[in-house]
């Protein structure tokens, strides 16, 4: 089995001993260095250049380095007919989750003003708010988003959850599809965003969803930049309708310092931290795919190419 490692971001050495940990004899080969290209039965892949994956003949499987799959669907020279798979990995998601959780509470317990505070040398107690009735709005209920909407929910929130077909979550309640999506904005006060960039999902947080959410909430995104129209969140931030956002993902990355984000008194922003790929862990479902891959079983994890998750 040879297998292309293909990311400008990664470590190829940490990966090839976590890789072969596991699969001792597993062929990798470090792009650009591929050796002959018909070998190639796999690529384990991050941001890879547009076309590049046409030139391996044999090629029987994508993966991709992290959940997202965006960076690997944007290729319009993908080989057509080549599986894709994410990584699914409690370590990853378990990032995502601590993330959203942090962010939440820091506006739920008014931590972003309590900072000010500090700033000002002012000491001035705010009450504390029901969290039963603070509306939490989770966009994107899959793998990453089911998570993080049930332990905010553990946390005594009030949970809804927004997502192209209706989701059974137990104590999350459940909003679909466009018809959905008005609703869901009206009762929720923090929306976190968890959602795959797709064609569908490309500028959703715009300024007609920002009305949508009531006045002084608070927005939320670990996703994709691509997600949120930029323009449209500092309008609604300088206008007061939109009270904070956190933000940790941006359109591009790195965002360039003379962005608005950078100083806006009201954004919060992390360099696309909420979760990192740990070579450790996500490892397992790779290796799960690549043994399946030798051994012609069933793929998991898979991407569906049309609806791009
Ligand atoms: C991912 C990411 O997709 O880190 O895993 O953004």
């Amino acid at each position: 089995m040879a297998l292309l490692f293909l990311s400008k971001g990664d470590d190829p050495v940490r990966w090839a001993a976590v890789l072969r940990q596991h699969i001792p004899d597993l062929d990798i080969r470090v792009w650009p260095e591929t050796g002959d290209v018909g070998d190639l039965d796999a690529a384990l892949v991050w941001n890879h250049p547009p076309g590049e994956l046409r030139r391996y003949p044999n090629l029987r499987l994508i993966l991709s380095l992290g959940a997202g799959v965006n960076h690997v669907l944007d290729d319009p020279d993908l080989p057509a007919t080549v599986p894709i798979a994410r990584i699914v990995d409690p370590g990853l998601t378990g990032g995502m989750v601590e993330y959203a959780v942090w962010a939440v509470m820091r506006y739920h317990r008014n931590l972003d003003v309590y900072e000010r505070f500090q700033r000002e040398g002012k000491w001035k107690k705010l009450p504390i708010p029901d969290a039963s009735r603070r509306g939490v709005g989770v966009l994107g209920l899959g793998e990453i988003g089911g998570a993080c909407a049930q332990v905010l929910s553990a946390f005594g929130f009030w949970v809804a959850g927004w997502s192209r077909t209706p989701k059974n979550l137990d104590g999350i309640v459940s909003y679909a599809g466009d018809g959905g999506l008005k609703p869901f904005l009206a009762r929720t006060d923090i929306l976190v965003c968890v959602l795959p960039l797709t064609p569908d999902t490309r500028g959703i947080i715009n300024a007609e969803l920002l009305a949508a959410l009531p006045k002084g909430a608070f927005v939320i995104n670990i996703a994709r930049g691509g997600h949120v129209v930029d323009g449209d969140l500092i309008a609604a931030l300088d206008s007061g309708h939109i009270a904070g956002a956190t933000l940790d993902v941006f359109q591009p990355e790195p965002l360039p310092q003379e962005h608005p984000f950078w100083r806006h008194p009201k954004v919060t922003l992390t360099p696309h931290i909420a979760s990192l790929t740990n070579p450790d862990t996500a490892v397992l479902p790779i290796i799960e795919n690549l043994r399946r891959l030798a051994a012609g079983r069933p793929l998991v994890h898979l991407v569906d190419r049309k609806s791009g998750y």
